[in-house]
């Protein structure tokens, strides 16, 4: 097993921490300890802790269940130590012991303890990655859902919380009264503007809870922008043991990521930060057009890909963009719907950011899957297709190739691939009523789904026509025959 004890048997070429684990201080307790998050904040956090030991992180798991407390056994027993493996297209891989995480609390188990660290002078950051979804938004009218039952139920107990929100304000509550400063609330996730997502979040939460102590925040708290960027697989069982038997680890909780690695961050932090800049990190003044650049050519493609590749059984991304046909999909949509209503950063250029995002695609070291991808997909169409789709609508213009997207993920909820082999697709904010439009009969019911609430106050007929009929297209004759009718 892979502990601090044990740390120093570990043998070339596996890179070990450039500094002694046991005098990091934690500055940050960080909410939703998901690879992604391991393979970012963590990855480059590590990277300053040489210089400056007082940023060590405490990772906080919000949800219960069997899984969750195994996870959570897992990292205490690894004294939260993990091994990152970053693979290059080329098939080099380099793999480094990664010591940044320095403790881990389960909330659901111990939330006094989450309260304790959050009410502690030296953290001085909260950071998050939660999900598009996880921020609790209504898409239409951009405010903070106070209805949610969970939400309703922080607030009417509000020093027992359950939710983020909760968590936070009440940490932030302890911090006032204590006449101590308040941190610095960081988002992680891929977000437009999610920083400003998440002011809205946790700023509606503490109004409801006390708008004295949410104006408060509002003085104190900074909540800064940031483009994320890092494609990290899901780790299955039997990736974990070629990893481990690779690197030569006993290691439970690898992670595996591209070698590609990027954060663009607004440099608002309300007590101090890590000199992320030594590690690559791009502090600029706005990140508002590397974020729109990201989210809708990236990840956006990374969905227009994959809700297809599913139907055709492609089970990994490199496999779904070696197929000729589905690239040139990916190639028409970015170069016709997407780079024409987006404005190019300082030093990146649009069409070489779509030929980067392909060849990312394309590493087959990854073997990311498209069942991650395609998973959750009404948050992602949401926060990755929008400005697209209104961008259409508004303009008029060929409608085609959303109508595709659009059609194909319809027809992969339907949780059955073209060959007849079933997969499990997670929507989670999908119940009994989402399901009995996905399966009916009538092809226009689905898209009352709310994976398209956010052109609704625009006219979409054309849109819906064409999503119909490419939607029985793809029923009747295949997801090929579907993309043939696309204009070229
Ligand atoms: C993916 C992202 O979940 C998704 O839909 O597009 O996880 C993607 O891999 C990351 O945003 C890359 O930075």
């Amino acid at each position: 097993m892979l502990t601090l004890e044990n740390i120093q048997n570990i043998k070339s070429p596996v890179h070990l921490p450039d500094y002694n684990p046991m005098d990091i201080q934690n500055g940050i307790l960080h909410f939703g300890v998901g690879n992604f998050f391991r393979a970012h904040e963590a990855f480059y956090v590590e990277k300053t802790l040489k210089a400056n030991p007082n940023w060590g992180i405490v990772g906080v798991g919000l949800t219960s269940g069997e899984h969750s407390y195994k996870k959570a056994k897992m990292f205490k027993d690894q004294n939260c130590l993990y091994s990152l493996t970053e693979c290059a297209p080329s098939g080099k891989r380099s793999v480094q012991i990664i010591a940044a995480l320095r403790d881990y609390l389960l909330a659901p188990e111990d939330p006094e303890s989450v309260l304790h660290y959050l009410s502690k002078p030296e953290i001085r950051i909260v950071s998050m990655t939660i999900t598009e979804g996880g921020y609790n938004i209504n898409e239409i009218t951009g405010e903070f859902n106070l209805q949610s039952t969970a939400v309703q139920k922080d607030l009417n107990n509000p020093s027992k919380p359950e939710t983020i929100f909760g968590y936070v304000v009440e940490g932030l509550r302890r911090r006032r009264d204590a006449g101590m400063k308040a941190f610095t609330i960081m988002s992680c996730d891929n977000l437009r503007h999610n920083g400003d997502v998440a002011r809205k979040a946790f700023l509606g939460f503490a109004h409801a809870r006390d708008p004295a102590l949410a104006g408060w925040i509002a003085q104190n708290a900074t909540f800064p922008n940031a483009m994320v960027d890092r494609i990290t697989p899901t780790v299955t069982t039997e990736i974990a043991r070629c990893l481990n038997s690779e690197n030569g680890l006993n290691d439970d909780l690898p992670v595996i990521a591209e070698d590609f690695h990027q954060w663009v961050l607004e440099d608002s932090f309300a007590d101090g930060r890590p000199q992320l800049e030594e590690a690559g990190v791009q502090f600029v003044s706005s990140v508002t057009d590397y974020e729109h650049v990201k989210i809708r050519m990236l990840n956006a493609s990374h969905i227009m890909l994959s809700f297809p590749a599913l139907l055709m059984g492609y089970a990994h991304v490199d496999q779904a963009i070696g197929d000729q046909r589905l690239k040139k999909n990916i190639e028409n949509f970015l170069t016709l719907d997407v780079i024409p209503t987006l404005t190019a950063p300082p030093g990146i250029n649009l069409q070489n950011y779509m030929e980067s995002v392909i060849s990312r695609f394309s590493n087959p070291a990854m073997a990311d899957q498209t069942l991650r991808i395609a998973s959750d997909g009404s948050a992602k169409i949401q926060v990755f297709w929008t400005e697209t789709v209104r961008h259409i609508l508004i303009n008029k213009t060929d409608c085609s190739r959303i109508a595709f997207g659009m059609a194909a993920y319809l027809e992969m909820l339907r949780g059955v691939d073209m060959q007849g082999h079933t997969y499990l697709i997670t929507e989670p904010s999908y119940g009994k009523d989402q399901d009995a439009l996905i399966q009916s009969d009538d092809y226009a019911a689905a898209l009352q789904l709310p994976a398209f609430d956010t052109w609704k106050d625009l006219d979409s007929s054309f849109l819906d026509q064409k999503v119909i009929q490419l939607r029985k297209i793809i029923r009747s004759q295949g997801v090929i025959a579907a993309l043939e009718t696309l204009p070229t």
